[in-house]
């Protein structure tokens, strides 16, 4: 096991990890830029390395800085959480180069999931269904023309190099397919550097599910159940849920076996995101997430399992921690991420937290960073802290969750609660009746103005 772990982020994700880390009896190293010297990772952390000023790509992304921290602190791990380089192949390379052990997958399974178009051959090669589409980068217009008929309009230009929603352009008819072609791939190429585009038949209003996996890479893999992120706006999740609300317990076991063995058969290590979109029954892979993620408190919720303490065991080596017939999914769970932002416009609203009361009782976690007092900076991501509920029902869930959301006081600045105290009132959210686009279409008709 590791003796010291420097952990290669901030905020909620970074005190997550020294927790796990804590737990594991492994000794800590916080790393800071200038603006966030005074965070709650740090004051935790058994030791702390400045490692630049605010910009991230001169600290958290700075990787000779963080290679110097370790150095500094005798390190001999280091955890990425998630965003920052958690999914740069060439940061683990770097860290192997030192003898450093970078606590996720294989570097050639993270750079193979960060091309999309890659992914998708793996995924089809491995038996996991994918949506209908070109066999790869699409060429001149007339070869994309052919495959956008025979998958039929409307379809879906994407990046290989994109994800997350960028560099996407849907075409409705083939008048607009040269078009949506030449802008994805120009937009493609100025955003990744890389202009090729691939196709697929556009789903009009799937849910996203997405299957936990986790793999010891040594041919064990397991299947944790799937969160529903449909809830998105912008392509940032909103509101996480498991069990979704519309996949069955057949379903579940079908997904999730095929993810596990093909998991297995990758001799994939650590923790893994398999993303669908899931329309009529039908699921289809659209990409797959090598890192923690920000959802991954659902997950542990249900099923007892902790996430990022099995990650760190299995980089140095362990064994899963269940065999797959030992996983029971308990009850039901829902997340929440409340940011410091605008609740109708969504414009970011750093500033000084005046009070802080962060709700408690029987199946409510908060994973947050904040406290009263602490400034949130402008520099980041918004996020001020995830809540996270769980009832033995969704309706169980839902009523705690209401609850929670009202006993809930984040004063001095701006937040997204009120939009999670409307949401969790909604019809068609206490229905469960959503897709990818509900959300937008609720904000789009005014549900918030005036709140
Ligand atoms: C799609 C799609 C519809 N059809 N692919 C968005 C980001 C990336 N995860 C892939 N995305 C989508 N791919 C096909 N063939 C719709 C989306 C999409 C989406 C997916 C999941 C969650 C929210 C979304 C919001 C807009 C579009």
């Amino acid at each position: 096991m590791f003796d010291k772990i420097l952990i290669a982020n901030r905020g909620e994700i970074a005190l997550r990890v020294l927790r796990a880390c804590k737990e594991l009896g492994i000794a800590t190293v916080a790393v800071h830029s200038t603006a966030d010297a005074d965070a709650m990772h740090v004051r935790l952390a058994d030791e702390s390395v400045c490692i630049g000023p605010p910009p991230s790509k001169d600290s958290y992304l700075n990787i000779p800085s963080l290679l110097a921290a370790c150095e500094i602190t005798g390190a001999d791990a280091v955890h990425p959480g998630y965003g920052f380089l958690s999914e740069n192949a060439r940061f683990a390379e770097i860290l192997a180069d030192h003898n450093l052990q970078f606590i996720g997958p294989k570097a050639e399974h993270i750079r193979l999931m960060g091309d999309k178009i890659e992914a998708k051959k793996t995924a089809k090669r491995l038996g996991i269904p994918v949506v209908p589409g070109s066999d790869g980068a699409v060429g001149p217009d007339d070869d994309a023309m052919t495959i956008a008929k025979e998958i039929g309009f409307p379809v879906l230009v994407k990046a290989a190099a994109g994800g997350g929603g960028r560099g996407m352009k849907v075409a409705h008819t083939a008048e607009d397919l040269s078009m949506a072609i030449s802008t994805a791939g120009n937009e493609a190429k100025a955003a990744f550097g890389d202009a090729s585009v691939y196709l697929e038949k556009y789903l009009q209003k799937p849910r996203h599910i997405e299957i936990q996996i986790l793999g010891d890479g040594r041919g064990g893999a397991i299947h944790l159940g799937e969160r529903d992120c449909s809830l998105q706006r912008r392509h940032q999740k909103v509101w996480e849920e498991s069990p979704s609300p519309v996949i069955s317990a057949e379903a579940r076991a079908r997904i999730g076996g095929i993810c596990a063995k093909a998991m297995q058969d990758m001799n994939y290590v650590g923790v893994g995101t398999i993303e669908f979109l899931y329309e009529d029954g039908e699921f289809y892979f659209i990409e797959m997430n090598t890192r923690i993620q920000v959802e991954h408190p659902v997950t542990e919720m249900i099923t007892g399992i902790d996430l990022v303490l099995e990650q760190i065991r299995i980089a140095a080596g362990g064994d899963l921690p269940v065999a797959q017939d030992e996983i029971v999914l308990n009850g039901h769970a829902i997340e929440c991420r409340i940011n410091a932002e605008n609740p109708v416009n969504f414009r970011p609203s750093p500033g000084k937290i005046a009070r802080y009361h962060p709700p408690g009782g029987l199946g409510v976690r908060i994973d947050s960073a904040v406290f009263q007092g602490y400034t949130i900076p402008p520099y980041y991501d918004s996020l001020v802290g995830k809540l996270i509920v769980h009832g033995k029902t969704r309706g169980e869930c839902l009523m705690r969750l209401r609850r929670a959301l009202d006993e809930m006081v984040v004063d001095g600045i701006e937040t997204t609660l009120p939009l999670f105290r409307a949401l969790v009132r909604e019809p068609g959210i206490i229905d469960g009746d959503y897709h990818i686009h509900w959300l937008e279409q609720y904000l789009a008709g005014g549900a918030l103005e005036g709140r």
